[in-house]
């Protein structure tokens, strides 16, 4: 039922779908500030946005320690608890959706999922407990026994919202990336300094940085840490990167074989000009956002004005660490001043992390169409 989903300011996004809503800001807006507001920030949902009342609001927590047993002992929290029994942390992180820049993918041959541009990302501040300071005071596991279930059990995360798919949107991450004190995964109660918006899981979301967005789950309700991956629709049968023989035709087999993803490819993306963009000026800035996973540094951008042949370094990299961890969660907004663009020119950009990654020179096709980070290309700006 989508009669109680919130107002949106709709002249901001392009909307892929109404119900549930899934849209993007357009791309020069989307890069018009480091910190994303949240009226400008991408949704992605996938079913009605549920009502919640933040004084009833109920957090259960769980450890189940082997598979036999699977007798789980729930903790709950409210609301208050988790505002005000841990120390509240504040972290900048992007979320990229999986599916950003589906479209590209979508070009070479049929995908399943939203038909997204590359607006499926955005940077914003988010605060709440860490959810390794909440894990070692309610789960309730001796030093030792944590020592060994760190290196294969998961977080699993379930919402308070009714999809399609499944009972609930759910998704995990390894217990290593949850227990790191340097992997900034919180239980976030506030965006941009202000309560979450409902769109954005109010009244509490998990933040999993450097990660795909699909796994900071909104509207939460439950958290259990297991020995296996989160049985999930989402964890199981989406947000994989099949082979490129797999298609509708065979698909259902090739779940169980591939891996759930995790942390985010490098990326780059060119938000300004747009392709067929008439600029009227005597220079043109260019300009867009690159980002990486894992908090991996953005370490080069490089644009090219001759479709490919040719390349310069951008002039300005905008990208801020975690003061505390020292990672880079947060995307990085890049620009050039150009001054002439041929009508007959191609723009393309790409960018190198921190480790050297780079990105492929034309699309990976998958069945999902998921993590599409070939080099990104404009073609056919006017500038008079
Ligand atoms: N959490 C819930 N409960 N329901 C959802 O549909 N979508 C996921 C994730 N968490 C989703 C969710 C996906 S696929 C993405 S990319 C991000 O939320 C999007 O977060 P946003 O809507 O705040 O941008
Ligand atoms: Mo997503």
């Amino acid at each position: 039922d989508y009669t109680h989903d919130p107002a949106r300011v709709l002249h901001n996004f392009i909307v892929r779908a109404q119900r549930p809503f899934n849209a993007e800001p357009t791309l020069p807006l989307l890069v018009s500030d480091y910190i994303t507001p949240s009226d400008v920030f991408f949704k992605r949902n996938h079913g009605p946005i549920p009502d919640i009342q933040l004084e009833h609001h109920q957090v259960f927590i769980g450890v189940q320690k082997d598979d036999a047993s699977g007798l789980v002992e729930w903790k709950s929290l409210s609301m208050h608890d988790i505002m005000t029994k841990w120390p509240k942390a504040t972290i900048t992180a992007s979320l990229q959706c999986a599916g950003n820049r589906r479209d590209g993918l979508a070009k070479v041959k049929e995908v399943k999922g939203v038909i997204w541009g590359a607006g499926t990302i955005s940077n914003a501040v988010w605060s709440g407990p860490r959810l390794c300071d909440i894990l070692k005071d309610i789960a309730n596991v001796p030093e030792d026994l944590l020592h060994d279930m760190i290196r294969t059990f998961h977080v699993s995360f379930e919402a308070n919202d009714h999809v399609k798919e499944d009972i609930c949107y759910g998704s995990s991450i390894p217990l290593r990336k949850a227990m790191d004190p340097l992997g900034d995964v919180i239980l976030a109660y506030e965006m941009n300094g202000q309560p979450l918006t409902r769109d954005h899981g109010f009244p509490l979301r998990v933040i999993v940085p450097g990660y795909i967005g699909a796994r900071s789950v909104k509207f939460l309700q439950n958290i259990l840490v297991q020995p296996q991956e989160s049985s999930s629709f989402f964890q199981r049968r989406d947000y994989k990167i099949l082979p490129p023989w797999i298609d509708s035709s065979n698909v259902e087999s090739a779940w169980d074989t591939a891996s759930s993803l995790g942390e985010m490819n490098v990326q780059c993306v060119i938000c300004t000009p747009a392709e067929h963009e008439v600029v009227k000026s005597k220079a043109v800035t260019v300009k867009g956002y690159a980002i990486s996973g894992g908090g991996r540094a953005i370490y080069r951008v490089e644009l090219s004005l001759d479709g490919g042949r040719t390349w310069e370094a951008v002039d300005k990299i905008e990208q801020t660490p975690d003061p505390k961890s020292g990672m880079y969660w947060a995307w990085a907004i890049w620009e050039k001043k150009v001054a002439k663009i041929n009508a007959s020119s191609e723009l393309v950009v790409r960018a190198y992390d921190s480790s050297g990654n780079i990105q492929p020179e034309i699309p990976i096709w998958n069945y999902r169409g998921v993590m599409n980070n070939s080099i990104h290309r404009v073609a056919n700006v006017i500038q008079m």
